[in-house]
């Protein structure tokens, strides 16, 4: 019988390129899919009108809509990404950020424990962000000293996923994911925000760019490598806890200048810097380590620095460009 995965998070970059994924796998993928005004399902309305997907409303912060969904489901893994992800905003909501990055894992795990669900495999989408400002480079016993609310709350998702693992023998993982992105990338993210802008400064929509620290050095990989990652660590016969990175680090600055370069253009003649979009603690570099996962699990990413750029680009070039449909709302089918 296929495999069952639910994800929360699903309609979020991660979540859809894993759906995708796990659907390529073999796997019947449910999601929790929250109720919101606006339309957020973009990244996987072919997956629900294709019926390859499903969803059901439930929120993180609604214990009993989790239940609701776990015991409707009966998953055979649940993948936790969702998440309020965004590090700069943790400084401004860090109770709802808690709330959600932190008790999430909490609610789930002592859900699948109440209702016997104790055989079902249990994912932690964690980040090197717990590194916080440990020295480069990290790997998975590097001190964790988180710097933000975000980072602090992901940390709290980590140990207790540990906790569960250890005190109920639950088969839990944490995946401690550096920085990876896509075309798919919230547009608030610095490599998304850099390459919409560089695309619409070409194409002369935009004038200039307001960007904050352009020191910071960041571990970039692409999303869908990681989530190909996320399945092994899910899929191999151990729980454990895996640092998934490209080894590979490069500043703010090199990223921006090397997009405005693909384009033909010099980044310095349209980047301003803005006080706005510093934090108030910085995370100075990231660089992950993976051996781990690749001596153990045999992972590679396949896509390079100058791949992501480049898919990221001519994806943003399309967009802006091309007429498309307008995207169209999914509401769970029962809602339909
Ligand atoms: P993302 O694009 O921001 O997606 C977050 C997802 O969480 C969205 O589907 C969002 O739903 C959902 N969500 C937020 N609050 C929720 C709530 N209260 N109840 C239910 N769902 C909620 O993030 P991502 O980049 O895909 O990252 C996936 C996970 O990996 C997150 O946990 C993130 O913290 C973690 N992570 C990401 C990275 C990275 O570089 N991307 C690195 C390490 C770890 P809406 O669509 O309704 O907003
Ligand atoms: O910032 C600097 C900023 O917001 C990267 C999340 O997925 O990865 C992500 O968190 C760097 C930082 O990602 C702007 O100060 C400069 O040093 O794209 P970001 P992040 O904070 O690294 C981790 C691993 C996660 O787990 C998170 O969920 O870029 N920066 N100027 C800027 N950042 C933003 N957002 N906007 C700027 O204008």
């Amino acid at each position: 019988m296929d495999k069952r995965a639910l994800i929360t998070g699903i309609t979020g970059q991660d979540g859809s390129y894993l759906a995708e994924l796990l659907i390529e796998r073999g796997y019947k993928v449910y999601g929790i899919q929250r109720r919101t005004s606006t339309i957020v399902t973009e990244r996987i309305n072919s997956l629900l009108d294709n019926g390859s997907v499903e969803t059901f409303y439930g929120d993180l912060s609604d214990v009993n809509s989790i239940i609701r969904v776990l015991k409707e489901v009966k998953p055979d893994i649940v993948f936790n990404l969702g998440a309020m992800s965004h590090v700069k905003v943790s400084f401004d909501i860090p109770d709802y950020t808690v709330q959600i990055v932190a008790l999430a894992p909490v609610r789930i795990l002592e859900s699948l424990r109440l209702l016997d669900m104790k055989d079902t495999r249990y994912y932690q989408a964690s980040s090197s962000e717990i590194f916080g400002s440990s020295s480069a480079p990290q790997v998975e016993t590097t001190t964790m000293l988180p710097v933000s609310p975000y980072g602090c709350a992901k940390l709290l998702g980590y140990h207790i996923t540990r906790v569960y693992r250890a005190g109920y023998g639950m088969f839990a993982s944490n995946g401690i994911l550096f920085n990876h992105e896509s075309p798919r990338r919230g547009e608030t993210f610095v490599t998304k925000k850099i390459v919409r802008a560089a695309v619409r400064i070409k194409l002369g929509k935009q004038k200039s760019v307001k960007l904050g620290n352009l020191d910071a050095k960041r571990d970039w990989g692409h999303a869908r490598d990681y989530m190909r990652a996320v399945i092994m660590i899910m899929e191999h016969d151990k729980p454990e806890d895996w640092v998934v990175a490209t080894g590979e680090y490069h500043s703010v600055r090199e990223f921006a200048d090397r997009v405005f370069d693909y384009l033909g253009l010099r980044a310095d003649d349209y980047i301003e810097i803005s006080g706005d979009y510093f934090r108030p603690n910085e995370v100075p570099e990231l660089l992950g380590d993976s051996k781990k996962i690749s001596d153990i699990l045999g992972w590679h990413p396949d896509i390079t620095f100058e791949g992501l750029i480049k898919d990221m680009i001519e994806s943003a070039w399309k967009e802006e460009t091309v007429a498309v449909n307008q995207a169209q709302w999914r509401a769970p089918s029962y809602l339909r």
